[in-house]
């Protein structure tokens, strides 16, 4: 018989987002984004570095099994690339089967999530509490002038799939207009 997992426990700061201690920390930086963001076909990448840090994601070492599920944080940084906001990946979960909650504590911006061919977007900003269904890709982005800060829980054996996003994308883009206000604009070319 398989061994038990062993109950885990950790501070969450709700206003930085970070998780301690945290065996599963990642930075995200914009090196790691190559076939994301629309600038990358417009050549306004060349002008930012690479290193530039875009998210954090903190979660818990909870085994990949079925039943058990993963809390995690991400904490997404203010600014844009080219007129087009700091955001995550945004992936389907490889188990189809899998849903996502997501709490936002700080900050704000708008989550995406995407069906195949339905699209919605959901302002996200301290208290929003989203639920993205089995079946549903998700995608946050951060279009404040500070962290935005994002508490989920999945199932620890959904997976990721980025393959997916990075060819089709969302459908929607969450661009800066030239006024500084946010705006959510169609895919160009999906
Ligand atoms: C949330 C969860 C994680 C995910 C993270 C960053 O915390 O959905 O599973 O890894 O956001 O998003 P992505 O993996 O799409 O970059
Ligand atoms: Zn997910």
């Amino acid at each position: 018989m398989d061994k038990l997992p062993h109950p885990l426990a950790a501070f969450f700061d709700p206003l930085t987002g970070a998780m301690t201690p945290c065996d599963r920390y990642r930075q995200v930086r914009l090196g790691d984004m190559r076939g994301y963001y629309l600038a990358e076909r417009q050549d306004a990448l060349a002008t930012v570095e690479p290193d530039l840090l875009l998210y954090e994601v903190y979660e818990l070492d909870v085994p990949a099994k079925d039943g058990e599920m993963i809390p995690c944080s991400t904490v997404i940084k203010p600014g844009h690339i080219g007129d087009e906001y700091f955001m995550t990946k945004g992936h389907y979960h490889r188990n189809g089967g899998a849903a996502e909650i997501y709490y936002c504590l700080r900050g704000e911006g708008f989550l995406l999530m995407r069906n195949g061919y339905e699209v919605v977007v959901e302002p996200m900003k301290p208290g929003s509490l989203h639920y993205s269904p089995a079946g549903w890709a998700h995608r946050s982005v951060n279009t404040g002038d500070a962290d935005l800060v994002i508490f989920a829980i999945y199932p620890a054996n959904a997976g990721h799939d980025y393959g997916t996003i990075k060819e089709k994308g969302f459908g929607r883009r969450i661009v800066r207009g030239t006024d500084g206000i946010p705006m959510i604009v169609d895919e160009p070319d999906v």
